[in-house]
């Protein structure tokens, strides 16, 4: 059985997300949200007990590729991500709110959402005939036109999923033409969008539609580069003839101290992709930018912020099965391997990208003196 699965089975720090040692430090310089979001991974098995245990109310459950039956839930949106899990039993990623949940449908959005936060999709099956920059368009115009009307005005987390990422479509990569119609979406609706960008990951699936998840809030979250990476927003044409609308990582407080979301991390330093056609290489140059965006997290704005990076939520996107076991070797030799962790087989949008992983860190704020560095 999985390592981490059979963690959440004892219940050990199954929960990201409250912590009893967060006891409300205060001190933030904007609004921090009021509400608690926490993410775990789950037995899909174990769905059902966990859920009714649980005092949290669940905002959203993604199933990737197991098809577990959650006809019974209703009170939460459910999503199925074509990501097959690289590991058995296969598991749901859970997202739960301190706060009672509503869900909602507006045109092809279906929604989750509290007080202070919502959880979306949209959803489309793509048709012959049209071109994925027109339908990302239309996706990003219609998230943001339901996030402005209704108050959640501000995006903190993206996660883009699409079937054959690197396949052409009349002459250009399914991915480019995904980066023009997010780039049309964000220019018309946002004056200098860079800084309001979300984190975001972007990962082709192995069928399915075309889905764009988002999680959105009333306070906004403070968007973090990377400084081992060019900004996304700002590679060289090269790359395609719209750069990708993401952010490295979002800072978002609440009142327990908050959360890191840290965007899809894949091994490119600069600009330009590293080790060529090794796993292993590229694992590690991912794990090192991770490692330097939350060092940028521990020292943003005036707070300072304990990130403990071995305590970690980490998704890990694998282009090619064969190279899982070299992947998973290394990141288990990692201090970084030590958080929760999920596999899963999906596309990156580069071809020479072999893996891409993402992840949320709780953040406790700390009193000044305690830092050292
Ligand atoms: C990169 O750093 C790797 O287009 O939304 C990672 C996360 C990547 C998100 C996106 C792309 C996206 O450029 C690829």
């Amino acid at each position: 059985m999985d390592r981490q699965l059979s963690q959440e089975n004892s219940g050990v720090g199954s929960a990201l997300g409250v912590s009893p040692e967060w006891n409300g430090a205060s001190g933030f310089s904007s609004s921090p949200s009021k509400e608690s979001l926490t993410v775990t991974y789950l037995q899909a098995a174990d769905l059902s007990q966990e859920l009714e245990s649980d005092a949290l109310h669940t905002l959203a459950i993604i199933d990737y590729g197991c098809r577990s039956a959650f006809s019974a839930i209703g009170k939460s949106l459910t999503l199925e991500v074509h990501l097959p899990p690289l590991t058995q039993p296969p598991f749901v990623e859970v997202w739960k709110s301190s706060a009672p949940v509503l869900c909602d449908r507006v045109q092809d959005i279906r929604l989750a959402f509290t007080d202070e936060f919502v959880f979306g999709c949209f959803e489309a099956v793509e048709h012959s005939g049209k071109e994925l920059d027109e339908l990302s368009r239309v996706a990003y115009e219609r998230i943001f036109e339901y996030c402005t009307r209704s108050g959640f005005s501000h995006l903190l987390r993206m996660w883009n999923y699409f079937p054959a990422m690197n396949a052409e479509q009349d002459g250009l990569e399914r991915y480019k033409r995904f980066c023009i119609g997010r780039h049309q979406a964000f220019a018309a609706s946002y004056q200098k969008f860079a800084s309001i960008l979300p984190a975001a990951s972007a990962v082709g699936t192995q069928g399915g539609p075309f889905q764009v998840l988002f999680l959105a809030g009333k306070q906004p979250g403070q968007p973090l580069e990377n400084p081992r990476q060019i900004s996304a927003y700002e590679y060289p044409a090269i790359y395609g003839p719209k750069s990708p609308s993401f952010a490295r990582a979002t800072l978002h407080r609440t009142a327990r101290g908050g959360q890191l979301f840290v965007a899809g991390t894949a091994s490119i330093v600069g600009h330009a992709t590293q080790h060529q056609g090794d796993p292993a290489k590229q694992t590690i140059e991912t794990l090192t930018n991770i490692d330097a965006i939350l060092n940028r997290g521990r020292h943003e704005g005036s707070e300072l912020w304990d990130i403990n990076c071995s305590e970690g939520l980490l998704k890990v996107f694998v282009r090619n099965q064969e190279e899982f076991g070299v992947v998973r070797e290394v990141l288990e030799g990692h201090e970084l391997g030590k958080g929760h962790i999920q596999y899963v087989l999906g596309e990156m949008c580069r071809k020479e990208l072999l893996v891409e992983i993402e992840g949320i860190w709780n953040l406790a704020s700390l009193p000044h003196e305690e830092i050292h560095n």
